[in-house]
């Protein structure tokens, strides 16, 4: 009486079929599964006479395993086609999906213009490491024993004793440029630099800096002057005016702050520049005898003139930009802004 039934469910296995993912769930739940005609048969090992149950369990097994062969074949089968279809629906003369772009940070902007208009003029890239030693940031540079840059409060220190720092200017970098070359030297170290500062609208413990160094026979303050007009006139436009103010710095002698004609009202007085008419972009000298002599130029031969400046300055100034904190916080509304700019 079985062997009747057993055929039929061979027959029926033989001439199941499947072209989709639901039809071999279903030809699994009729012929694999434990509750399918399959999984039925071996529940009725029990009625079976006990001189009988040797040849029914050997049919029962060959039914089994012509199932689960079927079953292998039709996933096979559905497999392919579904391949064979998706690979039928790409068509590779469509153009690509557009991608949307991201933009180009502002500050990546205006270091790559920088660069641009000092390259044009025979300066090359030069970088170095952010974690300095204390000769590099300091005290080849001229910096005294108590000056207040070398205290904990202005600089990251990661050792002390000796001195181990996140450099706070990248003359660093300048002067490893010139322990390593011979004048003539023109070089041009845009960077990231770090100083333990609160953080503002106006100020960051993390900002960037572009600084430049010339060293060669009979360099004067009059190339200082007119490379710094060059750079003004082709960054903020040909209209723009510069001044040098008297100033400071432990490492240039003379030393002149650098202003330039305010962008916003050319010179009448504004609230951008509080009236004044000028904006700082940065700072500049000749290089001191010593910090050549230090870098191991011969300073009676040689004289050189550096400056520097803040990326983030003259990006404010560019774009009026008003607080100092939208450069790091990634709002995209913020960075959407300058979509248009190319370097
Ligand atoms: C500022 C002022 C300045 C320099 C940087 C420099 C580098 C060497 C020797 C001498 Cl190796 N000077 N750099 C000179 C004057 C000013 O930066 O306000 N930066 C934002």
């Amino acid at each position: 009486m079985y062997q009747e039934k057993i055929e039929e469910i061979k027959a029926a296995i033989a001439a199941a079929d499947a072209n989709n993912p639901e039809q071999l769930e279903a030809y699994r739940m009729e012929f694999i599964s434990k509750k399918s005609v399959v999984g039925q048969l071996f529940g009725m090992m029990g009625q079976i006479p006990n001189e009988e149950k040797r040849a029914f369990g050997q049919l029962v097994n060959g039914v089994k395993q012509a199932a689960e062969e079927k079953f292998q074949e039709l996933i096979e089968k559905v497999n392919s086609g579904s391949k064979a279809s998706k690979s039928q629906e790409i068509d590779l003369t469509l153009p690509p999906d557009n991608e949307p772009l991201g933009s180009i940070h502002p500050l990546t902007a205006t270091r790559q213009r920088i660069i641009e208009i000092f390259e044009r003029i025979g300066f090359n890239l030069s970088e170095g490491p952010e974690i300095e030693d204390d000769w590099h940031n300091f005290t080849a540079l001229n910096f005294p024993e108590n000056h207040p840059a070398r205290e904990m409060q202005d600089t990251f220190f990661i050792e002390k004793n000796p001195d181990i720092a996140l450099r706070t200017h990248t003359s660093s970098v300048q002067v490893r440029v010139m322990e390593n070359q011979k004048p003539p030297i023109r070089t041009l170290s845009p960077g990231r630099v770090y100083r333990n500062e609160a953080i503002s609208a106006r100020a960051h413990c993390i900002f960037h800096q572009v600084e430049g160094l010339y060293v060669d026979e009979n360099v004067g303050f009059a190339d200082l002057k007119n490379t710094l007009y060059h750079f003004a006139k082709e960054m903020f436009g040909k209209e723009t005016k510069v001044r040098f103010r008297p100033s400071y710095f432990p490492f240039t002698e003379p030393s002149a702050e650098i202003d330039i004609s305010c962008l916003i009202c050319g010179g009448k007085g504004c609230n951008v520049c509080k009236g004044t008419g000028w904006v700082e972009i940065g700072g500049s000298g000749m290089v001191d005898p010593n910090v050549l002599e230090n870098c191991g130029i011969d300073s009676k031969k040689y004289t050189g003139f550096a400056f520097g400046m803040g990326i983030e300055r003259i990006t404010m100034l560019k774009y009026q930009i008003k607080d100092l904190r939208l450069f790091t916080e990634n709002d995209v509304r913020f960075l959407r802004q300058f979509s248009p700019l190319m370097t």
